[in-house]
């Protein structure tokens, strides 16, 4: 793989590292056909446990590189073949994907790391919906998670205005889950994975599909799906174990599973 997207496993964590500094980390196609390739392979390997997505220097991402897509360009089908299956990957991957953000992050990097399930971010970190300082309209299913996570009054004065969020912002509006100061996200990071991979594999896999889910789901609909994923979780040895470590008042240890 070339060196626009590295993947370093450590243990049971895969990291993806965007990585054309000089640019910001902006997208190039062969970049999107990398990360692309990275996330399924991540996905993919059942020794991985939890993918860390993040950009290489002082920036998570600056989204497409304008110089490297033309006006007049079918934007439309060039999302559809290159960036929606980037989203899917990470969307259905039975594992947590989490972004680590410092720097900014800029028009498809915002939305994508928004995409992941845990994002953490620098305290400087800026999420910028810069599609509308070119014309467009923010994309990689920006217009759909932001409401989601901050409501429609922010979201559309940030997709509308263009406007920096900064990450301690992002935090206390819920569209990320933690800002923390510069210094420290790489421990952050390490003792969030740390944490997760500790954690049971399926029950996991079921909590990200059970949200995944919901939003398109009534109540009853969310009742049905949750029932019908706690029954396998019900009789696995992971629940046979939390259950019991519980009562005796000690920690449980889960197995480790294969992951995919
Ligand atoms: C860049 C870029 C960049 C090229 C910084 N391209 N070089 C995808 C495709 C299909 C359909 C449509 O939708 C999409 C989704 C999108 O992502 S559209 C939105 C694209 N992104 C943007 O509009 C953001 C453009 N960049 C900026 O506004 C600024 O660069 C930000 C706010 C990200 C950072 O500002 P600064 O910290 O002041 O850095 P800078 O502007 O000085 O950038 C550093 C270098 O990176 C610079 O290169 P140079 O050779 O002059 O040092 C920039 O030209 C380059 N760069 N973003 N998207």
């Amino acid at each position: 793989m070339p060196d626009d997207v590295i993947v370093d496993r450590a243990g049971a964590v895969a990291t993806i590292t965007m990585h054309r500094p000089g640019k910001l980390n902006a997208f190039t196609g062969a970049m999107r056909v990398d990360l692309l390739a990275a996330l399924q392979d991540a996905g993919g390997d059942e020794r991985v446990r939890a993918v860390v997505l993040q950009g290489a220097g002082s920036a998570f991402g600056a989204g497409q590189d304008l110089s490297n897509v033309a006006d007049g360009a079918d934007l439309g089908a060039l999302l559809q073949s290159e960036y929606v299956p980037i989203i899917r990957s990470i969307r259905t991957m039975p594992k947590p994907v989490i972004a680590a953000v410092r720097g900014v992050a800029a028009g498809a990097a915002a939305n994508l790391a928004l995409a992941c399930d845990i994002v953490v971010a620098t305290e400087s970190a800026r999420f910028i919906q810069a599609f509308i300082r070119i014309g467009l309209l923010p994309d990689v299913g920006g217009t759909w998670i932001l409401p989601r996570l901050i409501g429609l009054a922010r979201a559309r004065a940030i997709a509308m205005l263009g406007l920096p969020v900064g990450g301690r912002d992002a935090a206390a509006w819920g569209m990320i889950w933690r800002a923390v100061p510069d210094d420290q996200l790489d421990a952050e990071i390490d003792a969030l994975t740390a944490s997760l991979v500790a954690l049971p594999t399926d029950a996991l896999a079921a909590v990200k599909q059970a949200f995944e889910m919901s939003g398109d789901h009534t109540l009853d609909e969310q009742l049905a799906l949750e029932s019908a994923l706690q029954t396998p979780l019900g009789y696995s040895d992971d629940f046979r174990e939390g259950r019991q470590a519980f009562l005796d008042k000690r920690p449980p240890q889960f197995g480790i599973k294969p992951n995919r």
